[in-house]
């Protein structure tokens, strides 16, 4: 009984492809605020493919929204909905290209995202 228990953790905790794909890709952080600039980093370059995720530690709700969400529904690549305090949002990563966002409940807070196909030196992750 115990042997197979073992057997299944060491399974679990294995060295796989993926899990050192997740492990060399941290997540991007971005936090919101509920002053200027709003999104802090307000426009982080960020590897594509790679994680991003907005955090709320402000007491009031707030969205992450894709500008083209608004202006062509078709082209909307992310919208959060709804980030209640102390609550995330996340994409598991994104296409190449250049991105604005805003917050729908607070049109006046708006970021950018760089998404590029080349890996960043250190100085800059
Ligand atoms: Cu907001």
């Amino acid at each position: 009984m115990s042997r197979i228990l073992i057997f299944l953790l060491a399974g679990l905790a294995g060295i796989s492809p993926r899990s050192l794909a997740l492990e060399t890709s941290l997540p991007t952080r971005i936090m919101m605020e509920d002053g200027s600039p709003y999104y802090v980093p307000i426009a982080p370059t960020v590897v594509s493919n790679t994680p991003i995720r907005w955090d709320n530690p402000t007491p009031t709700h707030h969205t992450v929204t894709h500008s083209d969400c608004i202006e062509d529904e078709g082209s909307c690549v992310f919208d959060s909905g709804a980030v209640s305090p102390g609550s995330s949002f996340s994409v598991p990563g994104l296409p190449v290209g250049h991105y604005t966002y805003h917050c729908r409940i607070h049109p006046i807070m708006r970021g950018r995202l760089v998404v590029t196909d080349s890996p960043l030196p250190p100085s800059q992750l």
